[in-house]
């Protein structure tokens, strides 16, 4: 009888390892329970989850039916002591045929459906948004245009610049590229745009939770891409509106979104990263 529990050993801690690795603390629960998302803050983040949610759902469901029939047929046509021979030969079994075309195709339109709905919900653009911002990517930092203001933050590479949003407002973001093909993505806001050159690309989100938040471009853009990094500062209307104004104070003024050339433009300097000391230096 010994040798039969071996097993047991290390099944038990494949499944108590996620449950006690869980339990470390409720935050990491919940993430958990949103499947590996982070919380969200804005009034998209929720729907993005549940569609997140359900797709993993419903994608287990059809794992465990398609392994518990895997196993029953093993299990039940296993070759008996008893069996001479070729099984029987079976074909054209006309009702299971149509369960195997008819099945998928149902399971396809569903999935379809639900993620079509959410992705119009999530990426229509009313252009009723009271904030309007442009957002340019370059090798290897960000312009941020605060369009309304007419002020601007232009980004150098290596000092990751923070783009203000006032929490609870509409934001309309207008993002384009300046060199090559960039995405704009804040990991808590569940959500990404790719940056396309000679191309805007548009959507409109509210930034529910005041915070400071990791931005990272998406889209492997050349040798520093890891290091093209922006933050996100959703503040209050008052402390955006100082922001805006040191801003101007600064001579920030106008719009960067269609200067053309790679870098940062104002001062007419080139910036680079050298290779060698891996820091930032103006040419
Ligand atoms: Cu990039």
């Amino acid at each position: 009888m010994q040798p039969r529990r071996r097993w047991r050993r290390p099944l038990t801690l494949l499944v108590l390892a996620p449950l006690v690795l869980s339990g470390c603390s409720s935050e990491l629960n919940d993430q958990w329970a949103r499947g590996g998302l982070p919380e969200s803050v804005t009034d998209h983040g929720d729907r993005i989850t549940t569609l997140w949610q359900g797709a993993w759902a419903a994608a287990f469901i059809t794992g465990a039916i398609v392994w518990a029939l895997i196993l029953a047929a093993c299990v039940v046509y296993r070759r008996k002591a008893t069996d001479t021979g070729l099984p029987p030969q079976v074909r054209y079994n006309l009702p299971v045929e149509v369960l195997y075309t008819t099945l998928p195709i149902v399971m396809v339109l569903v999935y379809f459906y639900f993620t079509a709905r959410d992705q119009n919900e999530v990426g229509d653009v009313k252009n009723d948004a009271a904030v309007n911002v442009s957002v340019v990517g370059k090798r290897w930092s960000w312009d941020f245009n605060y369009l309304d203001a007419g002020v601007f933050q232009a980004g150098t590479p290596g000092e990751p610049p923070t783009l203000y949003l006032p929490v609870g407002e509409k934001v309309h973001f207008d993002v384009v590229a300046r060199d090559v093909i960039h995405s704009f993505w804040v990991p808590q806001f569940i959500f990404k745009k790719d940056m396309i050159p000679g191309r805007v690309n548009s959507f409109e989100l509210t930034p529910t939770k005041v915070g400071f938040y990791a931005g990272k471009c998406a889209e492997l853009c050349g040798t520093y891409h890891a290091r093209m990094l922006f933050n996100v500062a959703v503040v209050e209307r008052a402390e955006y509106d100082r922001q805006l104004e040191a801003l101007r104070a600064q001579g920030n003024v106008g719009d960067l979104t269609d200067v053309e050339g790679p870098q940062q433009p104002r001062s007419g300097e080139s910036l680079t990263i050298d290779p060698e000391t891996d820091e930032t230096e103006s040419e």
